[in-house]
């Protein structure tokens, strides 16, 4: 598969106990037409099958990643050391102080491997930024990205609660 067909969003979780989140990325992805795929693979029990993973992103047509992780969260950086295809990591609440530590984990990556970060649970940023790199090169998908922001903020215009007083 070529490159310019690199359409697809790949989605790991290191443990079964973060799936919520990856359907919650695979559904904002789904809603905006965004094809994506979700794997279990912990980076330190299983590092082969990991690197097998992103060894195929190529044929498999990902391109941009969303690596979902608590504790230690050394998943999205691993993953980013064997690919240049983007890597967007999400933090996961839990750990000593709640998903901090996995926040500075993912967001602390030293200098020459980047990891885009989303907030401490944030799935559905991770894949709004993810279908906004995928849209860069696909214009049908930047007009839906567009129109969703915009009904984003209609919903915001429309709340009856936010009624402006009437001269
Ligand atoms: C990481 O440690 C996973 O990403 C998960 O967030 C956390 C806990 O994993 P399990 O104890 O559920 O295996 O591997």
């Amino acid at each position: 598969m070529s490159a310019d067909r690199a359409s697809r969003v790949g989605i790991v979780v290191g443990s079964r106990s973060d799936i919520a989140a990856a359907e919650k990325a695979a559904a904002v992805l789904a809603e905006l037409g965004v094809a994506s795929e979700t794997r279990v693979i912990s980076a330190h029990r299983a590092p082969d099958l990991l690197a097998a993973w992103v060894a195929s992103f190529d044929e498999r047509g990902i391109g941009v990643v969303i690596a979902i992780a608590g504790l230690a969260a050394h998943l999205p950086g691993v993953v980013a050391s064997q690919t240049t295809v983007p890597v967007i990591g999400v933090p996961m609440p839990g750990g000593v102080s709640d998903g901090l530590d996995a926040l500075l984990a993912i967001v602390q990556m030293p200098k020459g491997v980047p990891v885009a970060t989303v907030g401490v649970g944030n799935a559905e940023n991770a894949a709004l930024l993810a279908a906004e790199i995928l849209a860069i090169a696909d214009p049908d998908l930047r007009d839906r990205v567009i129109a969703r922001r915009a009904a984003q903020t209609q919903a915001v215009l429309d709340d009856p609660t936010n009624a402006t007083a009437e001269a």
